[in-house]
């Protein structure tokens, strides 16, 4: 029977979901024979993680996933979208699976389950095995081959315990942040060698789905998770509609265009040229990376609204992408209200963003993968968090998704990053977006009252007003 009150805004169904990554969540780096990531080598740099913190331990998931099971079956969310960690599954990325860590998977994926909660897998959220760094890394050719014979064996030996496989967790931050920029994992600031990481990652992705899709089981869904940043030209000015249009090239449709047609477009290729060539594309390297795709996830923090060079091109963010081919330009803002990392809030964008895959591709069935805030806070004397921005967040960006719905965009489902508190990247245990406040001394979870608010929307299926 249908429970919902008449009149609630979402369809029957729609897909309620919390997101975490292994890095950020699991802990125990090396028990079980899990084997050194390019970000157990990075948080361990001096300088590199803001707090000066590692994920040594994080929300030592590893060891409590059972109340964590549990927290997530008190939210009620029919998804909880993780990732596998490469080098727990196959420490040096090499040979066979580690039965530990295949075993740890079963349980936690088990124990959903007996909850009433689909498991959503991501095969790759960043955690590159150091060996295949030491190798060279994303920009080698090699280490697509290598990914896809771990995701053929990671589908293999967890195909009969999860159902929903996604190849890649945001190339993007990947391939710009971890090779050009530098404020991720491997921390190299080598802008030709991001494009050529991107491209390594896209044909992962492609080999992986082929691999997946020769021992499909039946109603298996394969997909990839981009973060789209909408490039958003600040003025009308030939300068800033240029320079959106290079950055939408180097960010977005540089994934966007070989997954989903099979070819990377003409104007990022000349754009690129006194920089790099393009000879690191083979043939047929974009037939494997065009493969049907069951699912397309989304993960929406903000716009970036673009200008071109010039003075009053303010916070050279993200310098790296920008040195990338896309020029001297620079990112500005709108003067929205902001989060504590100084990201925008814009619902709008988002609904803007979906039109535009929806109106630009033949895309399949959109997820948000990934949409949430971080603010610094610690429970109050009464024990609780008592996080009223992050709820006021959620909600607007909650009726962002029903407007999409209501205009006509296929979308699936809306996962909150985070389920907990955990490592955030480069941030550490400083910047925090969890639905559940986690004490990183005690490892006392406690749920935030947003916690609560979404447990509360999801029960309902919509909004209460
Ligand atoms: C995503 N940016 O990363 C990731 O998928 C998560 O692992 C991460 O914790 C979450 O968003 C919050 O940061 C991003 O600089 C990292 O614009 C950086 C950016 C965007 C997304």
């Amino acid at each position: 029977m249908d429970e919902r009150p008449s009149g609630t805004p979402f369809p029957a169904g729609f897909g309620w979901g919390t997101s975490t990554a292994s890095y950020q969540i699991e802990g125990a780096v090396d028990v079980d024979g899990r084997g050194p990531s390019i970000w157990d080598t990075f948080s361990h740099t001096p300088g590199r993680i803001k707090d000066g913190t590692t994920g040594d331990r994080a929300c030592d998931h590893y060891h409590r996933w059972e109340e964590d099971v549990a927290l997530m079956a008190e939210l009620g969310a029919p998804y909880y979208r993780f990732s596998l960690a490469w080098p727990r599954l196959q420490p040096g990325a090499a040979g066979g699976l580690n039965d530990k860590g295949v075993d740890f998977y079963k349980r936690l994926v088990d124990a959903m389950r007996d909850k009433g909660v689909t498991p959503w897998v991501t095969a790759y959220h960043w955690d590159l095995p150091q060996e295949l760094e030491d190798a060279g890394g994303w920009p080698e050719r090699d280490t697509a081959y290598r990914f896809a014979d771990y995701a053929e064996l990671a589908y293999g030996a967890l195909g009969d315990h999860i159902d929903i496989w996604t190849t890649l967790n945001e190339p993007l931050c990947a391939a710009h942040l971890g090779y050009a920029d530098g404020e991720h994992a491997p921390g190299r600031q080598e802008p030709a060698n991001a494009i050529r990481a991107a491209h390594h990652l896209n044909l992962g992705h492609g080999l992986a789905l082929q691999r997946w899709q020769d021992s499909r089981r039946e109603g298996h869904r394969f997909g990839v998770t981009l973060n789209v940043v909408p490039a958003v030209a600040a003025t009308d000015s030939p300068a800033d509609v240029d320079a959106a249009r290079r950055v939408d090239a180097v960010t977005n449709r540089i994934f966007l265009d070989p997954m989903l047609t099979g070819s990377y477009p003409a104007d990022l290729i000349e754009d690129l040229a006194p920089l790099m060539d393009f000879s690191h594309v083979i043939d047929g390297d974009l037939e494997i990376i065009h493969q049907p795709l069951d699912d397309l996830g989304i993960n929406y923090y903000q716009q970036g609204i673009i200008t071109g060079p010039g003075p009053d091109a303010p916070d050279r963010f993200r310098a790296g992408v920008m040195a990338v081919g896309a020029g001297d330009t620079g990112r500005s803002d709108q003067g929205l209200p902001v989060t504590d990392r100084g990201w925008e809030i814009d619902p709008d964008g988002m609904v803007a963003l979906l039109h535009r895959i929806t109106d630009d591709y033949d895309a399949p069935p959109l997820w948000i993968t990934e949409n949430g805030s971080s603010w610094f806070e610690e429970p109050g004397e009464d024990g609780v968090v008592h996080d009223d921005r992050r709820i006021a967040y959620l909600d607007q960006h909650v009726r962002a998704v029903k407007r999409a719905l209501d205009e006509g965009i296929d979308l699936r489902g809306y996962f909150v990053w985070s389920l907990m508190d955990n490592f955030e990247w480069a941030y550490g245990e400083s910047s925090r977006f969890g639905l559940i406040h986690v004490d990183y001394d005690t490892q006392v979870r406690t749920p935030k009252d947003s916690f609560h608010w979404f447990k509360d929307v999801i029960a309902r299926a919509g909004l209460a007003s």
